[in-house]
């Protein structure tokens, strides 16, 4: 019985998402036939290419909006510049750069309008701020971003309007109470790039000849493109088995009871697949009854019937190693927007993604869906498990840059395994996700430092005592301060996750966090940060027990599809939405070093409080001893 797992569009660009090589890897080491495919590369690169253009010339349906005039005008150029921009990206054509970075060698569309914003005064050069004067590859790297980003606009304007490089169609999805909105963008006249999907699952299925294929889908932006994938396997041969799986079916499909997701996949599957997806094999070969499924949903006349034999998941140690085999690793695009250097990070560079370990060893915040075995199930490898695992890896792909993409990756994990590589003396570079407690002192930071840890991030989330208690975070701001300051020592870029609009947060508190974020950065102990806005989830202890946080949840409107997000009335009224973009304003300036010493009121609109943090909070907490 053959496997074919399948990462639907869109995920990112610059890597494979890691879920079909942990499920091949998994499944090879169980003897099973598995082979995967990256159809969101594919259609990428479906897209950039000569042929491509021309299929989106033809199909544009709107050839007088003016957006699109530029397009049109300067098709040849697009035409003849196109695979070369795709192969410099691909880092196949380093010698590109130089005609890239001179401005005279791509046509340029309103994305390159933003350059003018970087122009000094003095009429110089516009980006010698982010690339000096002689980096002349990351420069010529986002000249050919912004010139992929005004294509993809083309496609947007004048194809698809759900079309984005790291999702598709993403509404139609995430919170979807129902499932029509999906159901009727399925049986709508498949667009050029759902008609690219579906040639490129027929070149996959003649490639493969699978007899099952698990589609996984991590996130909401590639649930539509899932079902279109599997539309075109029933099509095709109605025998081929489908299963679903992944984050967004373990985040927002648990109560699943829409019969019509079952005329796309026989199976859905919730958390981690090793256990599911063998039993479901076994199954399929006759040796194992229905109702000993793991955690799958199925329909039976009409109904969806949940089973789950209640079989223990397969210990982290025992999952395998992922494998990258059958994936084009050469051929995925490094773009560079110019962000923040952690979003850098993340669309940049072909990283190897590994866990450290199953789960959250925290599992407290209460924010988080804390409940779901993704959080919740903690288990770890021990180091030279990992360690095998980095190297089996690096062997492989031939790639030493690895991303733990661990919810907070363990402390002591991560001593083990600092240990463990230096021991081998394996060289690799690495960064994860962390919670900052204080078991990170300064020795500990330089030892991963040592080890290979490039960068980290954590939340500092809403930078108030109290409301760090209240969201039982675990940190204090001052030890923040601290442990921040420790890996930055340690010459580790520090990316903090900040969250404004939790429940009870008031006008204060937000002055105050953005005055705590300043000295942070003015102290140096953070090179990069971002503001999310605070959303309850049904699975979050907030979402849960709302009264504990002072807060009313709305009803949610009913529904046989997804559930995740939930609204709710916060008695203080404030308005968070001009707040958060104040404290987005100041804190992109602060990573580029500018205007550390303001007064941070200058950033919102309205008028807001004076600060009641001292201006020396930070300094005062980093001279004090650790508690
Ligand atoms: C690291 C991470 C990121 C990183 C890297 C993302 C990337 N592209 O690689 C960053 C920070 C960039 C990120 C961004 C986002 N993320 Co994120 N991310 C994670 C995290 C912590 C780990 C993901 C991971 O690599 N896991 C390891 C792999 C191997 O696990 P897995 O995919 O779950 O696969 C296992 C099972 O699900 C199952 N499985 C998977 N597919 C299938 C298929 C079948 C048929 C079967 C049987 C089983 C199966 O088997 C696998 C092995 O056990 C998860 C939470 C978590 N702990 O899983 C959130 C998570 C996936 N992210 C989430 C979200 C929402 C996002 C964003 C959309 C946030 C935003 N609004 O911008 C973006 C989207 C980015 C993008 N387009 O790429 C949500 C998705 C939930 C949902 N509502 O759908 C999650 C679950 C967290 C959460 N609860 O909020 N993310």
């Amino acid at each position: 019985m053959k496997v074919l797992s399948v990462i639907p569009p869109m995920t990112q660009l610059n890597t494979p998402y890691p879920s079909t090589a942990y499920l091949t890897g998994f499944l090879r080491s169980r003897g099973v036939a598995a082979v995967q495919e990256d159809l969101a590369l594919k259609l990428v690169l479906r897209l950039f290419s000569p042929a491509g253009l021309d299929r989106i010339r033809a199909s544009l349906t709107r050839k007088a909006a003016p957006s699109l005039s530029g397009f049109l005008k300067r098709f040849d150029e697009y035409r003849g510049t196109v695979a070369g921009a795709v192969a410099f990206l691909q880092g196949r054509d380093s010698t590109l750069a130089q005609r890239i970075a001179s401005r005279r060698f791509l046509p340029e569309g309103p994305r390159f309008s933003a350059l003018d914003e970087y122009t000094s005064p003095e009429g110089g050069d516009p980006l010698a701020w982010a690339f000096g004067a002689l980096g002349i590859h990351d420069r010529a790297r986002h000249f050919a971003t912004l010139y992929l980003n005004d294509l993809a606009d083309v496609v947007r304007q004048g194809i698809d309007p759900r079309f984005e490089f790291v999702r598709y169609a993403e509404s139609l999805a995430a919170s979807q109470p129902g499932f029509s909105p999906l159901a009727k963008a399925l049986a709508a006249q498949p667009t050029l790039l759902d008609q690219w999907l579906h040639e490129l699952t027929l070149e996959a299925l003649a490639r493969h000849q699978p007899d099952v294929v698990l589609v996984s889908v991590p996130f909401p932006g590639t649930v539509y493109a899932a079902f279109r994938i599997a539309q075109a396997l029933k099509a095709q041969d109605q025998r081929i088995v489908t299963a679903l799986g992944g984050g967004y079916v373990n985040t927002e499909l648990r109560e699943l009871t829409e019969p019509r997701v079952f005329d796309y996949f026989d199976y859905v599957s919730l958390d981690a697949g090793e256990t599911p997806a063998l039993a479901l094999l076994e199954h399929l070969r006759g040796e194992r009854p229905r109702q000993k499924l793991v955690r799958t949903f199925l329909r039976e006349k009409n109904t969806v019937r949940y089973i789950s034999s209640g079989e223990p998941d397969v210990a982290f140690a025992d999952t395998g190693t992922p494998t990258w085999d059958g994936l084009p690793i050469r051929d995925y695009l490094s773009v560079l927007d110019l962000l923040n250097p952690m979003h850098r990070l993340w669309s940049d560079g072909r990283w190897n993604k590994l866990t450290v370990a199953h789960g959250c060893y925290w599992k407290k915040c209460s924010f988080c869906d804390v409940g779901l075995d993704y959080i919740s199930r903690y288990d770890l490898a021990s180091a030279s498990t990992l360690a095998d695992r980095i190297e089996t890896i690096v062997r492989e792909t031939g790639q030493t840059g690895f991303h733990f993409v661990d919810e907070a990756a363990p402390p002591k994990g991560l001593k083990a395994l600092a240990a463990e590589l230096q021991r081998r003396k394996t060289a690799i570079s690495w960064w994860g996700n962390i919670r900052f407690e204080k078991t990170f002192t300064p020795e500990l930071c330089r030892q991963l430092a040592d080890s290979g840890c490039i960068a980290i991030s954590g939340g500092l989330e809403v930078a108030s005592d109290r409301l760090l208690k209240l969201m039982k975070k675990g940190v204090s701001v001052a030890q923040v301060a601290r442990v921040t300051q420790a890996f930055s020592e340690a010459g580790i870029l520090v990316h903090a996750y900040l969250m404004y609009g939790f429940p009870t947060q008031t006008v204060q508190d937000t002055v105050d966090a953005l005055e705590y974020v300043r000295q942070l950065f003015a102290a140096g102990c953070l090179q990069s940060a971002y503001w999310h806005r605070f959303t309850c989830t049904v699975h979050s202890p907030v979402g849960r027990n709302p009264r504990d946080y002072g807060i009313e949840l709305l009803p949610l409107p009913p529904g046989r599809f997804a559930k995740n997000d939930i609204g709710f009335k916060d008695p203080t009224g404030v308005n968070h939405a001009p707040l958060g973009v104040a404290l987005n304003k100041a804190t992109y300036n602060y990573l580029h070093g500018l205007a550390l010493n303001e007064d941070v009121r200058n950033w919102f609109s309205g008028r807001v409080p004076s600060p009641t943090v001292p201006r020396d909070a930070i300094a005062k907490a980093l001279l004090a001893p650790p508690a």
